[in-house]
């Protein structure tokens, strides 16, 4: 099992690569994706949360692909602070909205994704992690809910507003878009536009050397804002595997998010997920509660206990990359680093402890 952190975009810089290596991380999960550009309600230095029907920002550049060249500088940037770059963490929503939405320039951004996959395969990047969803992460509230009073994010019931024209995946993609709402689909069709972009991408991940990892759902709810979700519960993690047998169809294992969810057993999911080799990497978080009602919470203080998933991931030899996700924000001038640090040490002590063999297994 490796330790890695999860950078955003304006955190691509030698600080906070120190700062991972100081806290014992040998690997890195970078976010190209700005979400905070133009939004007002992500504070910079915290995971992004929008208001709970607001979009985070303003996507990217429609016309401006990411090149293997500043893939390749970022990678070596990385490797020259003594890490390695692991994966990177979305796409996106410029390059690839019409694949979601099933829209007149799908064509096309099925060529956008297929080029960024050659670019990261002649980068040197084996990993993209990527979420199909239409609304994305909304419905998300902050407040003092973590121990101590720590800022938290969670949900405090389901989130029905439609999703403006011009937003997809939580983000604007198009300022000029007329009035209106995004008609609801069907499950049935969201799983169809799923399956039709696996089979278009999948070939060219697989020749470039690039895993495709999904994230689930998050919030994990059948619905948001209207629309339907494909992975709300853990055993339709499943289904999404089952779609190809390509070696690059591979999972983001987000076991907050599977926390989250209502039905079937959280450590029987992450044991069927981690035995069929599929996981590409974790995001490792506990919460208290389900939807629609959870809070995340400090590492060792939800409802998950982290070292019986520690203790299965081992017993199945997974020898991928763990990262923090996300931590409840403790009281102090850099309470992101803080809380990562926390997160981190919880992760090292408990990796430490099962590589050298000491005995883990709980008392009942
Ligand atoms: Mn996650």
């Amino acid at each position: 099992m490796k330790l890695g952190l999860g950078l955003y975009r304006h955190m691509l810089n030698d600080e906070y690569y120190s700062f991972a290596v100081q806290a014992g991380c040998t690997h890195v999960i970078a976010h190209l994706v700005d979400y905070f550009k133009q939004g007002d309600a992500n504070p910079a230095n915290n995971q992004p949360t929008g208001a709970k029907d607001q979009p985070w920002g303003v996507a990217g550049d429609p016309d401006r692909l990411w090149t293997a060249e500043e893939l390749t500088n970022l990678r070596k940037q990385i490797e020259a602070a003594g890490l390695k770059l692991e994966a990177i963490e979305n796409l996106d929503p410029a390059h690839w909205y019409d694949i979601l939405l099933d829209g007149p320039n799908r064509a096309l951004h099925i060529r956008n994704v297929q080029s960024i996959l050659r670019a990261m395969g002649e980068a040197g990047i084996p990993t993209l992690g990527y979420n199909f969803s239409l609304a994305g992460v909304s419905g998300r509230v902050r407040g003092p809910w973590a121990r101590g009073g720590a800022i938290s994010v969670g949900m405090d019931g389901p989130v029905d507003t439609p999703i403006p024209n011009g937003t997809i995946w939580n983000m604007i993609y198009d300022q000029n878009a007329p009035p209106g709402l995004l008609p609801s689909i069907s499950r049935q069709e969201l799983w169809r536009r799923l399956e039709l972009f696996l089979e278009e991408v999948l070939p060219v991940a697989e020749k470039a050397g690039v895993r495709m990892a999904a994230h689930p759902d998050d919030p994990p709810m059948p619905t948001v804002r209207m629309q339907p979700r494909l992975v709300y519960q853990p055993r339709m993690y499943q289904r999404l595997i089952d779609i190809s047998t390509s070696p690059s169809n591979m999972l983001e294992c987000c076991l907050g998010t599977l926390a989250e969810m209502t039905d079937d057993d959280f450590y029987e999911a992450v044991d069927v997920y981690s035995r069929q080799k599929r996981i590409a990497y974790i995001h490792f978080r506990n919460v208290s509660g389900k939807v629609p009602h959870y809070h995340e919470t400090f590492i060792d203080d939800g409802g998950i206990d982290m070292i019986r998933v520690l203790a299965i991931l081992h017993r199945n030899e997974f020898d991928g990359v763990m990262i923090p996700d996300h931590s409840p924000q403790m009281t102090c001038s850099a309470p992101w680093h803080a809380g990562m640090a926390h997160t981190l040490g919880f992760m090292r002590a408990a990796i430490m402890a099962l590589e050298q063999g000491y005995s883990l297994a709980p008392r009942d």
